[in-house]
């Protein structure tokens, strides 16, 4: 069994990733806050990855990483700068001391919030960041860009919509990805080999989709979910639009929204 960190562990995504991965991974979690219950083929190192030190403490020995880390919706400049820049960084660069060659990147689908809801994009346009949070994701996938290029740490960025059990709301229909899939595709990520940078939305078979995702296809993705299985409970729930119209036209929604400064223009 490969050895493979999965750092921000303790979180939502971390906790479902790890019963898929149980039986697949010898999972290395870590994570600021500490895990008292582990699995047979788990352990844990604590480990913030703002500090170069932990990360380098971390990443020895490993065969591959789950980069989950960081703070995972807008926040103050400070918090995100040390936790999802600088730590973005730290770990690429303790990854590449310690010669682990692949990286999973968790990025997110706020690197590209300011894309209408009426565009169709691949991994191809130049982001557009909706916020402190979606630019730093931004930063994540051009340093894992830089250290695919220049020191052979190869990486999987995953645009990842919202990983939940099922979809909450409207928006969700469009971004949903359950944990199955998003394994599936953290596990291409790991396994491939001819991956050195490539960047796939993660987002289950959903009809409502905003992402060609032709990338991921290629790779061998085949997700089995479907967000519009869960269409109707989700519309009965929730009115088509939230009365935020900036929201509501922009992918990123609310994460639009906060903060903008009111141009009727727009
Ligand atoms: C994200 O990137 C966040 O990590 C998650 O908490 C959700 O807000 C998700 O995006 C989303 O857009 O729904």
């Amino acid at each position: 069994m490969k050895s493979i960190l999965m750092t921000g562990a303790t979180g939502g995504v971390g906790t479902f990733l790890r019963k898929e991965f149980a039986n697949r991974y010898r999972l290395r979690l870590s994570d600021m806050r500490p895990l008292t219950t582990l699995g047979a083929s788990e352990s844990f190192m604590a480990g913030d990855c703002a500090s170069l030190d932990d990360m380098l403490r971390v990443t020895e020995g490993v065969d591959g990483i789950i980069h989950l880390g960081g703070y995972s919706v807008e926040g103050p400049w400070e918090t995100i700068l040390q936790s999802n820049i600088i730590g973005a960084y730290n770990l690429y660069e303790a990854a590449r001391r310690n010669g682990v060659k692949r990286v999973i990147f968790a990025t997110s689908n706020h690197a590209m919030g300011f894309y209408k809801r009426t565009a169709r994009i691949d991994h191809t346009p130049y982001p557009r960041p909706d916020g402190r949070y979606g630019l730093s994701k931004m930063f994540g996938e051009g340093v894992a860009s830089l250290y695919a290029d220049k020191y052979d740490v190869s990486s999987l960025c995953i645009r990842i919509g919202n990983a939940a059990m099922q979809p909450i709301d409207v928006r969700r229909l469009s971004i949903w990805i359950s944990p199955r899939d998003l394994a599936q595709l953290i596990g291409i990520g790991l396994e491939h080999p001819d991956i050195r940078f490539a960047i796939v939305y993660g987002a289950s078979d959903n009809a409502r989709g905003w992402w060609d995702n032709t990338n991921a296809q290629c790779l061998g993705y085949r997700p089995v979910d479907r967000s519009e299985d869960f269409a109707a409970e989700v519309l009965r729930a929730h009115p088509a639009t939230t009365g935020d119209a900036i929201a509501d036209a922009h992918q990123g929604g609310a994460f639009c929204t906060a903060e903008m400064v009111e141009n009727p223009a727009k």
